[in-house]
């Protein structure tokens, strides 16, 4: 029976098959397949189940379908190995916050490459309108014009007091990923957009100003027949993964219209003469993404 991955917890699977809600287990060998993955198997997954020969009313999982996509980021805990976040999204959708906890640059970028890298659409919701002041709504200002003018779509939202008809209809007919911190919001807007979810939500700790880890499981939820959404565990760092220094500026959608101009053909477009990426920064090429793409660059991530 073919079936859907919606939790995932490392030894039990929670699947939807045929509108059923099943826990199921995965054959021991399966996890040795894939040496490289933490996790074998991602929400999102299509599998195909069993009855269990040997355990009454137990199901396993014997075969994983081939993925349309998946985002996955480098495991920081075990070096050289990769965790799959979840699998077959049609969009991404980072939830950043300026305040209480605030999101860097370099992590807003750093999930757009990892999208871009599947070819995956992008959404990035600033989450806590009502906490922003002078100071964060002209930084808000400021990145809503970079991202937008690259070709993602923004939003200013509050999901702790109202979820707009705009914010909802971003997820009609989609199987979206949610992304961000830890205390991002991610859980709040689940809860406000399903009425019958009932995520756990925990306040920022006071004194690290940082989430406290709240979801510790990716799940999907379905908000009707043919709009999902799925809700991650927040993350602090996204570990680029399989992307070389080469590919890395494949993946700024703004910087892709120069790379065949420049003179050399493995240009970095960092020091080398005739860069035309270099000769577009602070036009098409924003300056703040050039900077973060150098810094991307430069940094070891889980690439190599
Ligand atoms: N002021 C304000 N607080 C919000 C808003 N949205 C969510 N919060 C609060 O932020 C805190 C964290 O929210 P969660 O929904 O648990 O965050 P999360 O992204 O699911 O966090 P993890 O599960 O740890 O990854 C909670 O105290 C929420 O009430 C908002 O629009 N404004
Ligand atoms: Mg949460
Ligand atoms: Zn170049």
């Amino acid at each position: 029976m073919k079936a859907l991955v919606i939790k995932s917890t490392g030894l039990w699977y929670e699947v939807m098959a045929n509108q059923e809600r099943l826990m199921v287990r995965l054959r021991g060998k399966f996890k040795l397949e894939d040496k490289k993955l933490t996790n074998p198997i991602a929400v999102g997954d299509w599998v195909e189940i069993n009855p269990n020969e040997q355990v009454d009313g137990e199901w396993v999982i014997i075969k994983i379908y081939d993925r349309e996509n998946y985002v996955m980021r480098a495991s920081p805990r075990k070096k050289g190995h990769d965790h799959l976040i979840a699998s077959n999204i049609s969009q991404g959708v980072l939830i950043v916050t300026l305040k209480r906890p605030r999101t860097s640059i370099g992590f807003i970028d750093r999930f757009l490459i990892t999208l871009e890298s599947f070819r995956i659409p992008g959404v990035i919701l600033f989450n806590k309108e009502d906490l922003y002041a002078e100071k964060e709504l002209r930084k808000y200002e400021e990145l809503k014009e970079v991202y937008q003018k690259i070709g993602y779509q923004v939003d200013l939202c509050q999901f702790e007091s109202q979820v707009t008809e705009d914010t909802r209809s971003l997820f009609k007919n989609k199987t979206s990923l949610l992304s961000g911190h830890s205390g991002a919001g991610k859980s709040t807007l689940i809860n406000q957009l399903i009425p019958e979810a009932t995520q756990e939500v925990k306040e920022i700790s006071d004194f690290a100003n940082k989430g406290v880890h709240t979801t510790t499981f990716a799940e999907l939820f379905y908000l009707d027949d043919q709009s999902a959404i799925i809700d991650t565990p927040g993350i602090k760092e996204l570990g680029l993964s399989e992307i070389e220094d080469e590919e890395l500026s494949h993946y700024f959608p703004e910087m892709r219209q120069f790379l065949g101009q420049c003179k050399f053909h493995n240009c970095l477009h960092e020091n080398e003469p005739d860069c035309a990426v270099k000769e577009a920064v602070g036009d098409a090429v924003p300056e703040l993404r050039y900077q973060s793409y150098l810094s991307i660059l430069r940094s070891e991530d889980g690439r190599k």
